[in-house]
């Protein structure tokens, strides 16, 4: 069985002027399939692997044989950093009530929270990813990951992410990576957020 490159969900303009769709369209069929069809390329005919879904195999990445692990821990999880990130954006959502709440109790504001990951983003050197996730305690967490680790591996709960990595941002934003940042407020889907934030905190 073949993984399949997860469709957008939304057209590759939908996120403008916020993030163009030059760089929706590249950044989906031409990097988030490299991933796809190197992960495609590494399991096949690999009878432990096989038939697993991307998201099980990175959860579970330490009992990956060693021969492979690293290779799998960097494609398999561009594939599944980049289903999530691709998942949880849209334009004009209003943050819910739940999560709002959460975030308030937690981060004593909503703008400190802003701040802090903002903080956490622009302090990330090279490539990688910041996080907002619910850690093994089940608290509200900020963190970055490099390359394409994910917090799925250290059994986190992903709930938002923005991707980091040039591709991401370097045709519109070229260097401006703090101006990517802070529009990269106006695209998240806090119904989704929500959704996840709710699903985890229940069953986590
Ligand atoms: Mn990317």
């Amino acid at each position: 069985m073949k993984y399949e490159l997860t469709k957008l969900g939304y057209e590759y303009d939908a996120l403008e002027p916020f993030i163009d769709g030059k760089t929706m369209e590249i950044h989906h069929d031409k990097h988030h399939r490299t991933y796809v069809n190197k992960l495609n390329a590494l399991i096949e005919g690999n009878k432990e692997l096989e038939g697993k879904i991307p998201e099980e195999i990175i959860a579970n990445i330490e009992t990956v044989d060693e021969k492979i692990r690293t290779a799998v821990r960097n494609q398999g999880g561009g594939v599944v950093n980049h289903n999530f990130f691709f998942s949880i954006l849209k334009k004009e959502v209003k943050i819910p009530n739940e999560i709002k709440e959460a975030i308030e109790e937690k981060f004593d504001s909503f703008e400190k929270f802003r701040e802090e990951f903002l903080k956490s983003a622009l302090g990330l050197f090279g490539s990688g990813w910041t996080w907002f996730v619910l850690n093994e305690e089940g608290e509200l967490e900020i963190m970055n990951t490099l390359n394409q680790d994910s917090p799925l591996s250290l059994g986190f709960i992903p709930l938002l992410v923005i991707d980091l990595w040039e591709h991401a941002y370097y045709l519109k934003y070229q260097n401006r990576r703090a101006e990517y940042i802070e529009n990269f407020f106006n695209v998240i889907n806090w119904e989704k957020v929500n959704e996840k934030f709710k699903d985890g905190r229940n069953n986590g």
